[in-house]
């Protein structure tokens, strides 16, 4: 991008990242497109009125929309599929074996773990396990692999869903640093009593992907943890675990999670384009939503090995892409072969109408929407906000410090418990100090309250900006 005379006219699949845009922006190498999308993209438009908040996600904060973005929806708000990306599974073969019903609170899980334990050679010789019995297993701090689902219910009931940046909005607006929360820290006690138990896989803290699939391979595992229990386990035997009650019931959203998938910064058009207006007349074709589909997975009737949709039709007669049956052939891989992205939109409420909802994606929703849904109490999540450059630079900086600690110290006191002065009470911030006794200073969060004027849904009325200006202990 840092020739001009030898840049593209637009750039399809650029995904760009925040500080990209932000930058190329600034060295006028890609042009500002919202004049251009109110006057020659419907298509697009039309998804922005169905959806508002993505207009708000693509736009600066000086009201420029430097990219056309990626919209990819499977489910929407608190049934979307990345909601709960963080799933706990049971091994129900294990529960109906030793005649014990599902756990609905902490307790109850805590005595199912126990009986996984205290009758494992009876379960070995049961079900014909090599190898020994693990009660529980999870890779701690490792994304969907972390167990942080379980503490969901302690103290506020906001969790620590958001293993990146440890951040959570609470009822009343404010952005809160979890690991500051009373329930992160009832929480990880509770966790410290389950692994002084010997309930919790001695590995947890330090084993690869790899060895945890291979000890979930071998049918060794009570409980764990993932995206879809069937890259770990089996789909059979296995069943999501519901939300557990702790003081009180509650599964926090994932940030961001409302409106996944996305990507800001999808596709560019640069400033050597002759005629931008032209250019975008044509990708907003991508927009239509027969299109979109069809960009995303691949299209149907080609003359080659496969394809992904046949073209069927919706309860109304009209042409509807249908998945077609893959055969052996893997998903990913087929998805690969076929698709070209790009700009495009996919909004939930196409499903049954434009297209059909993949096959591996339905059953996850289905646990989402029956499971964890009706137990989604929490007003707000942080939303997926374009932030300035400075705030970027300022926020990337504090939060790969300020994530390393919490993870480092949480891993700690599961293990060891909390065996020192290790909470600092400031600001009514409670505060993970490492070994060396030097304190975490937590960013002070606040809002700038910029405002989603034509949002209107309660999640995305405001956005929520974090960045902090001082480092050091107040
Ligand atoms: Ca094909």
């Amino acid at each position: 991008m840092a020739n001009a005379k030898t840049l593209p006219e637009f750039v399809f699949n650029a995904g760009f990242s925040d500080t990209d845009l932000l930058k190329y922006a600034k060295q006028g190498a890609i042009i500002p497109l919202e004049d251009y999308i109110d006057n020659y993209m419907p298509n697009l438009l039309k998804v922005f009125e169905q959806a508002p908040e993505y207009r708000t996600m693509c736009t600066d904060e000086n009201g420029h929309i430097w990219a056309l973005p990626w919209i990819e929806q499977l489910g929407y708000e608190k049934t979307a599929i990345q909601t709960v990306g963080y799933m706990s599974y049971i091994n129900t073969a294990w529960l109906n074996f030793l005649g014990l019903e599902m756990p609905t609170t902490v307790d109850e899980f805590e005595a199912v773990l126990i009986a996984f334990r205290d009758n494992a050679d009876a379960i070995k010789a049961e079900f014909g396990i090599d190898g020994s019995i693990i009660p529980m297993s999870c890779i701690m701090n490792d994304g969907d692999q972390d167990p942080c689902i379980l503490i969901n219910g302690f103290g506020e009931g906001i969790g620590d869903p958001d293993r990146g940046r440890h951040i959570a909005v609470n009822d009343d607006r404010q952005v809160v640093c979890t690991a500051s929360q009373e329930g992160f820290k009832k929480g990880i006690a509770w966790l410290h009593e389950l692994y002084a138990q010997g309930l919790i896989d001695p590995d947890a803290f330090t084993q690869e992907w790899s060895t945890y699939v291979a000890k979930g391979k071998s049918g060794r595992y009570g409980c764990c943890f993932s995206w879809d229990i069937a890259n770990i386990a089996t789909l059979e035997g296995w069943a999501p675990l519901p939300a557990l009650t702790a003081d009180v019931r509650n599964i926090t959203p994932a940030n961001g999670s409302y409106t996944s998938g996305f990507d800001r910064g999808r596709c560019v058009i640069t400033a050597a384009a002759a005629n931008p207006a032209l250019i975008c007349v044509w990708l907003d074709q991508m927009y239509d939503p027969f299109q979109s589909p069809q960009n995303n997975w691949g299209t149907y009737g080609e003359d080659d090995d496969f394809d992904i949709f046949v073209l069927g039709e919706n309860a109304d007669g009209e042409p509807m892409l249908q998945h077609a049956p893959l055969g052996d052939a893997s998903p990913v891989e087929v998805r690969e072969a076929e698709s070209v992205n790009g700009p495009l939109a996919i909004l939930d409420s196409y499903y049954g109408v434009y297209v059909t909802c993949p096959d591996d994606a339905q059953y996850r929703l289905d646990w989402i929407k029956d499971l964890y849904t009706p137990d989604m109490n929490s007003k707000y999540i942080f939303p997926n906000v374009f932030m300035n450059a400075d705030d970027t630079k300022t926020i990337s900086n504090l939060q790969a410090d300020i994530s390393t600690r919490i993870n480092t110290a949480k891993s700690d006191w599961v293990m060891n418990g909390f065996t020192e002065i290790i909470l600092r009470f400031s600001r009514n911030i409670w505060m993970p100090i490492t070994p060396d006794k030097k304190g975490v200073s937590f960013p002070s969060f606040f809002r700038r309250g910029v405002r989603c004027a034509n949002a209107g849904r309660p999640a995305h009325v405001i956005y929520f900006f974090i960045f902090n200006k001082s480092r050091g202990s107040k």
